[in-house]
């Protein structure tokens, strides 16, 4: 989409503090860290969010959980443990319109999910 922020990231046009990239899938640094490691992990492709997943194939999808992992790994997080989370909508505070996990870690994370 040529208005949307992260399709601009993935297409090379803003850039990024990227981690890792494949011909699908861009993983790059979260602008605003909300802890020691904070990572992006979103489909090149647009999509919304989660609610809008029809056109997309369960290989991306897949390929997106797996890469997360991939990603904690090569960060050196997966030992001591990672949260991934999707915000969806209004009231989870989703602000980019772009399908993306947030890998966070690197630090002891709250208990509340909230
Ligand atoms: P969310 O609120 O779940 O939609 O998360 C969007 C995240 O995107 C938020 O943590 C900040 C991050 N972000 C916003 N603009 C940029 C940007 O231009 N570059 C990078 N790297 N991250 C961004």
């Amino acid at each position: 989409m040529s208005d949307c922020l992260f399709c601009k990231i993935a297409r090379g046009e803003i850039p990024c503090d990227k981690v890792y990239e494949d011909n699908d899938i861009l993983a790059f640094r979260d602008i605003h860290p909300q802890t020691a490691c904070h990572v992006l992990i979103i489909p090149k492709d647009h999509f919304p969010g989660l609610k809008e997943l029809e056109s997309a194939s369960d290989a991306l999808l897949a390929g997106l959980l797996r890469k997360a992992a991939a990603v904690a790994k090569s960060a050196g997080i997966d030992g001591s443990g990672y949260r991934l989370v999707s915000n969806c909508g209004r009231d989870a505070c989703q602000s980019v319109q772009h399908l993306h996990f947030h890998l966070l870690g690197g630090q002891q994370l709250s208990d509340r999910m909230s």
